[in-house]
């Protein structure tokens, strides 16, 4: 269950966490028109800092353009601000924010574009997000029977609210059937991602992940294992994986902010590799782990730090 927090941002101020309310008639409501984020504080030993703040903001700010979302009212360097400024409010060291940009009240009709624009932050603490022993351990999943999203259906490079119908469907059967989560295969039948969870493959030493063009989201923990990996001397390659290479690839392992790196153990009770967390997955959890808790120096300029100076008085 959430745990509150005191403050909310909500356009340009903070507000109560009870008082971050929307009417029931707001156009995200019945029409899923939001777009947002996903992004991780971590404690370190200089304080709390923020993994990638600029890139999932730029992503929010992609997502909102492709939804004709124009004229937010604040700019990347404001909202990278917003969220610094809300986690030391909040006193928190380690937590998980939570930006929305959501079509408000006003008209009620599918092009409802006068509506006002509600841009929200949030944050909170949020532990492990496919349990407590699924980094070391591993997870059990399936493949999906749904798809993930068709290209020119619902575009798959925007982080929208309404796609998350989709990746609901994926992890609530998964998880009824008793898997951890569920893997989409894109409307070719290729691998494509996890409901919440971007995907990698390593076999004969070698590191695979589906394309963009696979109806995934261009994740930012992608992008950084892709990053730490090229940095080990192990190239990382974008390329269609069918999905019987699950079956024979010796990892498999998700990422994602929530999930960061957790190794899969199984694929339809398949074991993968040796059924266990395998030596590439582990390797790039240190280096992953070692560089977000501060133990390794930042080279890649991906912490911002929430400096511990006097915080500003919220209204
Ligand atoms: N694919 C999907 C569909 C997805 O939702 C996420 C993030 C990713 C890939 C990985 O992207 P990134 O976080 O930038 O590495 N999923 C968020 C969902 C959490 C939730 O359940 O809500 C997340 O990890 O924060």
């Amino acid at each position: 269950m959430l745990t509150p927090t005191e403050y909310i941002w909500h356009n340009g101020r903070f507000i109560g966490w009870n008082d971050a309310k929307i009417h029931v008639l707001s156009h995200v409501v019945s029409y899923g028109s939001s777009v947002f984020e996903g992004i991780r504080c971590y404690a370190t030993p200089s304080g709390p800092a923020i993994f990638r703040v600029r890139e999932h903001v730029r992503r929010m700010i992609d997502s909102a353009k492709i939804y004709r979302m124009d004229n937010l009212g604040y700019n990347a360097g404001q909202l990278v601000d917003a969220m610094v400024e809300l986690v030391r409010v909040n006193k928190l060291d380690a937590c998980y924010i939570r930006p929305i940009i959501l079509r408000g009240y006003g008209e009620v009709g599918v092009h409802a574009g006068n509506n006002p624009l509600e841009v929200y932050i949030a944050c909170w603490e949020w532990g492990k997000y496919l349990g407590e022993e699924a980094l070391a351990q591993g997870v059990d999943v399936c493949i999906s029977s749904w798809n993930r999203l068709a290209p020119n259906t619902l575009p798959a490079l925007a982080k929208a609210g309404a796609n998350y119908m989709n990746s609901q469907l994926i992890r609530m059967e998964a998880q009824i059937n008793g898997y951890s989560e569920g893997i989409a295969l894109d409307e070719a039948g290729y691998v494509s991602e996890g409901s919440g969870e971007n995907i990698f493959v390593v076999r004969d030493g070698r590191i695979l992940t589906p394309p963009l063009g696979a109806s995934v989201l261009p994740g930012i923990t992608r992008d950084s294992v892709i990053k730490l990996a090229e940095g080990l001397g192990l190239p990382v390659i974008e390329t269609i994986v069918p999905r019987e290479m699950l079956y024979i690839a010796d990892e498999v392992f998700f990422t994602g902010t929530a999930a960061e790196i957790t190794p899969i153990r199984s694929i339809d009770r398949i074991v993968i590799g040796s059924g266990k967390r395998g030596p590439v997955t582990e390797k790039l959890q240190q280096e992953f782990f070692e560089v977000i808790n501060g133990k390794k120096p930042d080279s890649y300029g991906w912490l911002t730090k929430v400096s511990a100076g006097q915080p500003v008085a919220a209204n």
